[in-house]
């Protein structure tokens, strides 16, 4: 088994609960085990103007592998209708795998660590909800990266 951060986000059609139906989902992967999850969090989009964005985080104990892992990523954001129109644009639902055990992997269809995850507030937050104590692949801390990356825009639902 392999401990996977999954990151959630979404700013079009009630995306506070496409994201509570999508954690819903996640625990239903198949070979894959619920753990934990991150609270969800209202953030200010980064990317063209759109709508604010729900956040979360869940973390999952996997047998697949990450290429299965992404198919079954992509199957749940297809039957959340995302339609993807522009680059870093609005979308009902996305789904990335943030990291995948101590793993990196550089292939065609797949980036882990997620490239942007050290520079997004949005991320790093709920990372930290889940395990404050985190440790990169290349060794850097969670927690080094939260001191670089200030919670602007970032709030925790129901504060
Ligand atoms: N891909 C490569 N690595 C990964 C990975 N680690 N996890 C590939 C998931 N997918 C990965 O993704 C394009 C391709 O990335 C996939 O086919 C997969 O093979 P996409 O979601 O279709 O494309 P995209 O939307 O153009 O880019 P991406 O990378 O999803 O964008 P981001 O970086 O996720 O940014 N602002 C706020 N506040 N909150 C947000 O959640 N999200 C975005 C999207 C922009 N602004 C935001 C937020
Ligand atoms: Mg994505």
């Amino acid at each position: 088994m392999t401990r996977v951060y999954i990151g959630l986000g979404s700013n079009i059609e009630e995306p506070l609960a496409q994201i509570t139906q999508a954690l819903a989902e996640l625990a239903q992967l198949p070979d894959t085990q619920w753990l934990a999850q991150s609270r969800l969090y209202r953030s200010k989009a980064i990317g063209p103007v759109q709508p604010d964005y729900i956040n979360a985080v869940a973390l999952l104990d996997t047998r697949l592998t990450p290429l299965a892992l992404l198919d079954a990523l992509q199957a749940l954001e297809q039957h959340h209708r995302r339609v993807r129109l522009e680059h870093w644009g609005p979308r009902t639902l996305d789904l990335d795998i943030l990291l995948f055990g101590d793993q990196v992997i550089a292939s065609e269809r797949l980036t882990v660590p997620h490239p942007f995850l050290t520079q997004r507030s949005f991320v790093l937050y709920p990372l930290a909800d889940i395990s404050p104590a985190l440790v990169l692949p290349d060794g850097t801390s969670l927690q080094q990266h939260l001191n670089a990356c200030a919670p602007e825009g970032l709030q925790v639902l129901g504060d």
